[in-house]
């Protein structure tokens, strides 16, 4: 495995020693060579791990941004839960290269007008990308800041043209053992099953994000589509995203499947309520010592509280 690692490609190279390799891969892009729809727009690349005047001016969305230092593009492409690939921490980074993202097919389907299967440009066209990055914390029992590339999920629901029946959107990740060889193993009933209620998903804070730090997704983190809900735990962010559901019913998801005691379908983030394990009134910003008081709804209350007015969200969890 670490022997793969070492020989693989200049894409995988670019999550070891990422400045000095980003900066090749710029002048690359800005020579025309695409590394798919975001580079392909010729993007202003910042450079890894840096809060570059760059990225400052791209960042336009008020509601979206945040002042907190962000988590370094090493970190945020090492460290990463996707059990499609191991259930280490580690296991991602490392075996993730086997992963093709492109192309890439989106089936539609459901409650919904305009069913079918999109080629991920046509789902996502590459110049809706045009200057959108937005700043989010992200929170699990451990919390980054990442500056995500993609578009909210509603531009793409409203293009889709759900039903009146359409009351939760059901999301699944792609299923092949050959691309994704953790699937060898039944550590969840494949595939990964994520959901969320329409108007959660309406809600402009939620992303269907194809890149970070200005660049592609890497595999590990969800090539090339992968759901990003700022004030939920971190499972809610199902990656690579292979279809799209409008339905009627509250979706199975993978983790309450599993775990229905511990995970929730909702999973705000909420520090009153913990995790039948372990305390979420606190979390552990990576790069930090101290741990730090985690915010209801990561701080997003006031975008989101509204979704949940008179719910009892300690059933509701
Ligand atoms: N398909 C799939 N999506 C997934 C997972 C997974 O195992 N498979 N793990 C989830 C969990 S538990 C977390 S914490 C986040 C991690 O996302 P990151 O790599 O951006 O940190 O991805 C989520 N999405
Ligand atoms: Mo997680």
């Amino acid at each position: 495995m670490l022997f793969k690692f070492l020989i693989s490609s200049d894409v995988k190279s670019s999550e070891i020693t990422p400045e000095r390799i980003y900066h090749n891969r710029r002048e690359f892009i800005q020579a025309g060579v695409g590394f798919g729809a975001v580079a392909a727009l010729g993007f202003n690349i910042p450079q890894a791990g840096a809060e570059t005047t760059a990225l400052k001016n791209i960042i336009r969305d008020g509601i979206y941004d945040t002042e907190e230092k962000m988590t370094s593009l090493r970190v945020v492409s090492s460290y990463n839960n996707f059990y499609e690939f191991g259930t280490e921490k580690d296991d991602p980074f490392r075996n993730a290269h086997s992963l093709r993202p492109r192309p890439w097919t989106v089936k539609v389907d459901g409650h919904v007008e305009n069913p079918g299967n999109y080629d991920l440009d046509d789902l996502i066209s590459p110049h809706a990308l045009q200057e959108r990055i937005y700043r989010m914390r992200c929170v699990e029992a451990w919390s980054m800041v990442i500056p995500w590339v993609g578009i909210p999920l509603a531009e793409i629901i409203n293009k889709l043209g759900p039903t009146s029946k359409a009351k939760y959107i059901r999301f699944e990740t792609l299923y092949d053992k050959k691309q994704m060889p953790g699937q060898y193993r039944r550590v969840i009933p494949w595939p990964y099953v994520e959901g969320l209620r329409m108007d959660e998903a309406m809600n402009p804070l939620t992303l269907m994000a194809v890149g970070l730090y200005g660049e592609t997704l890497p595999n590990q983190n969800g090539a090339p589509l992968r759901l990003v809900v700022p004030w939920k735990y971190g499972f809610k962010g199902i990656k690579s995203i292979v279809r799209i559901s409008f339905v009627e019913r509250m979706p199975r998801n993978s983790w309450k499947i599993i775990a229905p005691r511990e995970y929730g379908f909702y999973a705000n983030v909420n520090p009153d309520v913990d995790h039948l394990r372990w305390t979420q009134a606190s979390e552990r910003r990576i790069g930090e010592f101290r741990r730090r008081k985690t915010l209801m709804f990561n701080g997003y209350a006031e975008e989101v509280a509204h979704l949940y007015s008179g719910m009892n969200l300690k059933k509701n969890f």
